[in-house]
């Protein structure tokens, strides 16, 4: 059945005045966003109603994630609805333009990629009939705003997310649960957002929790007169989920972070036990037949643990209790850094979660009686990506050759012992959101060529394939200039900065992080704009190239990069000489809107970090399918993308997996770096006052010629990987001269893109991991 459009335009004009006392045409972007968005609420809760109720007997799966990236929903709901373009010719036929919902902040509660698979995942369960419901927490400020000073430097602000309400979640006071710590308890107060499925009656539910003090003001402390004692226990309890952790892939241990995780797991699995009850019944021995749940990383590891406890309070010994658990979890790796695994000191966590830790005692005695060779719990400390492995029925990674890195590397001694537990499930994204929301003009044209919609299933895209000529290769080139047109006008206003959308758009989009080697890049911007100062790259397409990135606060060297960027940016922008041939831009405050503009813009998506460390990334499959082609090295789901799209249809370079695990010994970057003077003198402009320096940039550079206390030089290869970069970065460069052959390299990625739709990815999930099916209602 369809959304009745003109209704929802009555009701959010209603909703406007008797909340604002506005008109349509008066209102505010939040005015009208809150009024929109309670309409929508209303038009769709029936669906949500009956698909909540309609599977409450029958088997179901949970997303534990500490993270969900879900952006802005007021667009991604109405495209899902089916009635984004109705709704926007009604409001224009009143005067309103849509667009001002631009104003509307993106909800960031998550980081980067872990946060934003987990949003794709519940859109496209939702999408597919697929019984998935997610647990999160509903922080009170997201990842920090980014701007830059005048130097360049990344300066944090709050991300007050919810400042004007949010108008998309339902607080379920009557679903509150307790969780108790030893110096006090508090309350998880439910916020329930609604996950609308696109071409589906179904809608998914997302449950944030909120920390909540038992008693709102002590009263005994203000009859004293002492304020502020009155209000300490709301303020500990609001603590908790006050912030979201600034972090990404590096493992940073916390106080708070314990408690955060520990409300996320204790709520959640408290909150499954009541349904399960509700629909089965008080014995909890078929606990596992129902229900399976799945850990986004050991963020919600303590689950573990925390069901054990739980059923142990319900009268059942440890034995079953333990193998329920090994039953429901299964365990999602996302790194393979060692540094950014999950190690609890245990005194630490004792003081915290002090039942928790005789538990995982218990699983570790278990452990080691079984397997003496492996451990959870060494040197007085848990190892959270252990324990999941171990009480867990699968673990997988991320993309095919992050899967075998887990299984030949970080859980070579578990892999020998329990082979068939590991699985790979490849990442995907969800087509609406990152094609037929961002790319309206793109999803037109091939509706048209293919006949019919295909954002539901993705892999009917491939019949673009053998009908590729000459005239769709032109019709592509100008949707791609109509999207650079449409992202210059965004860059002006937002950056101030003016762009010619005939250059060349090659990004680099994702956190900042040494791993993911932006400096690479830098460098090679450097190299490049000497040459052509000297007039040796005659033929060189004007290109600009795009930075956006988030570092961790607290992340020096990072932050050093990015400052370093800022400023070869602001050098090279301000020299006549290659005005016409180079720009550099690092936007501020990349985030999942900015990403929108941005990836359907691009013709060039650099995913350039070593061979086996990016897990997989999921920016370069949003990148594929709007037809931008992969500068890449064969690492993560790169290795897929090309394998789809085909290697000539891409650029990718740089040493392998084997190539860089068997040069590790004797790798000498200075060598590489002394022997090229190109090289050198792009690197130097780290140090030489080519551009203004500082002692982190000095850190920098010596970090990558001369190595520090705790690492070898270059620990990511910058100089191993540079020459085959620089010659394959100008490869592409001098292929865009032609084209209808580069437009055709993209049109191929566009057409091969099928297997990154998050559809298939969750279907893989339910087949193979949860073991349940798609049920409509
Ligand atoms: C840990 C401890 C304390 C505070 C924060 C954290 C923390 C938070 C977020 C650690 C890691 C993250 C996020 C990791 C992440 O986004 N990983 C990315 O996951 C994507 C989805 O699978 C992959 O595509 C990327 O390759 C991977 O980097």
């Amino acid at each position: 059945m369809k959304y009745d459009c003109p209704s929802i335009l009555k009701w959010t004009e209603a909703q406007l005045k008797y909340t604002y006392d506005v008109s349509l045409q008066e209102a505010s972007a939040q005015e009208l966003h809150e009024a929109l968005s309670q309409a929508v609420m209303m038009a769709i809760s029936d669906n949500w109603n009956h698909s909540k109720h309609s599977r409450m007997h029958s088997r179901k799966a949970y997303y534990i994630s500490a993270e969900y990236l879900i952006g802005r929903l007021v667009y991604s709901n109405l495209f899902n609805m089916g009635i984004l373009d109705e709704m926007k010719q009604l409001f224009a036929e009143r005067g309103v333009d849509l667009a001002i919902l631009e104003d509307i902040e993106d909800a960031a509660l998550g980081n980067g990629g872990l946060g934003r698979l987990a949003a794709c995942f519940l859109d496209s369960a939702a999408s597919t009939d697929i019984p998935l419901s997610g647990y999160g927490l509903r922080y009170r400020f997201g990842l920090f705003k980014q701007k830059f000073d005048d130097q360049g430097s990344q300066v944090e602000g709050a991300d007050d997310w919810a400042k004007y309400g949010d108008p998309w979640s339902y607080r379920r006071y009557n679903h509150t649960v307790k969780v108790t710590f030893p110096d006090h308890t508090v309350l998880a107060v439910p916020y329930d957002v609604p996950v609308i499925g696109y071409g589906t009656q179904n809608v998914g539910t997302l449950r944030l929790w909120q920390c909540e003090a038992e008693e709102e003001l002590d009263f005994s402390a203000f009859n004293d007169q002492d304020y502020l004692r009155a209000l300490t226990q709301k303020n500990k309890a609001e603590d908790i989920t006050r912030v979201l952790y600034p972090n990404d892939s590096t493992w940073e241990g916390k106080r708070l972070r314990i408690k955060q995780q520990y409300v996320l797991c204790s709520a959640s699995l408290q909150d499954m036990l009541r349904r399960y009850k509700a629909a089965h019944g008080n014995d909890l021995s078929n606990f596992a037949s129902f229900y399976a749940v799945q850990l986004n990383d050991t963020h919600p590891a303590m689950s573990i643990p925390e069901l054990i406890r739980l059923l142990m309070a319900e009268g059942m010994n440890f034995d079953q209790a333990f193998s329920i658990a090994q039953q429901t979890f299964s365990y999602t790796n996302h790194t393979v850094m060692g540094e950014a695994l999950e190690k609890w000191d245990l005194e630490l966590l004792r003081s915290v979660v002090p039942e928790i830790v005789e538990i995982i005692l218990r699983i570790d005695a278990k452990l080691k009686s079984e397997h003496p060779n492996l451990f959870i719990v060494r040197d007085n400390t848990a190892h959270m990506a252990n324990l999941s492995v171990y009480v867990g029925t699968y673990v997988n990674g991320v993309a095919e050759i992050h899967s075998e890195i887990l299984k030949d590397d970080v859980f070579r001694d578990w892999y020998q012992i329990f082979p068939e537990r590991f699985q790979n499930k490849t990442n995907g994204v969800t087509p609406r959101r990152w094609m037929g929301l961002c790319n309206p003009e793109l999803t037109q044209m091939i509706k048209y060529r293919i006949g019919g919609d295909f954002l539901g299933d993705l892999d009917r895209i491939a019949k673009l394939k053998p009908m590729i000529d000459n005239d769709m290769v032109q019709q592509f080139n100008a949707i791609k200039h109509q999207k650079k047109e449409q992202l210059c006008q965004v860059l002006l206003k937002q950056e101030g900065i003016r762009l010619n959308p005939d250059f060349i758009f090659d990004v680099q989009i994702k956190r900042l992080h040494e791993y993911k080697r932006q400096l690479l890049n830098a460098i090679s911007i450097m190299d490049i704009y000497f040459r052509l100062k000297n007039g040796e790259l005659p033929d060189f397409q004007p290109t600009v190239y795009l930075f956006g990135a988030k570092s961790a606060p607290g992340y020096a060297r990072a932050k050093a990069i990015i400052r370093y960027i800022n400023r070869i940016a602001f050098l090279i922008n301000n020299d006549p000489d290659v005005a016409d041939k180079l720009k550099v831009v690092f936007v501020q405050n990349y985030n999942c809107s900015y990403a929108e503009h941005i990836i359907p813009a691009a013709d060039i998506s650099e995913q350039i970090s070593p061979a086996g460390t990016e897990a997989s990334g999921t920016g370069n499959m949003k990148l594929m399918l709007n037809g931008a082609v992969t500068l890449g090295t064969l690492d993560g789901a790169n290795v897929e993308i090309v394998k789809e799209a085909g290697l000539e249809n891409n650029y990718i370079f740089g040493a392998t997996v084997p190539e860089i695990n068997a040069c590790r010994d004797v790798y000498n970057p200075r060598g590489i770096y002394e022997s090229d003077h190109h090289l050198r003198r792009a690197v130097d402009t780290l140090v030489d006052g080519t551009v203004p320096t500082d002692d982190a940039q000095r850190e920098l550079f010596h970090a990558l010629l001369d190595g520090t206390h705790w690492h070898r030089a270059d620990h990511y290869f910058l100089m191993l990987d540079y020459h085959s970069y620089l010659e394959t970065k100008l490869r592409a460069n001098r292929d865009y001269a032609n084209r209808l052959e580069f437009g055709r390299k993209c049109l191929m990625n566009v057409a091969s893109g099928a297997k990154f739709s998050s559809d298939r990815t969750i279907r893989q999930y339910a087949e193979e991991i949860w073991h349940i099916e798609p049920t409509k209602y």
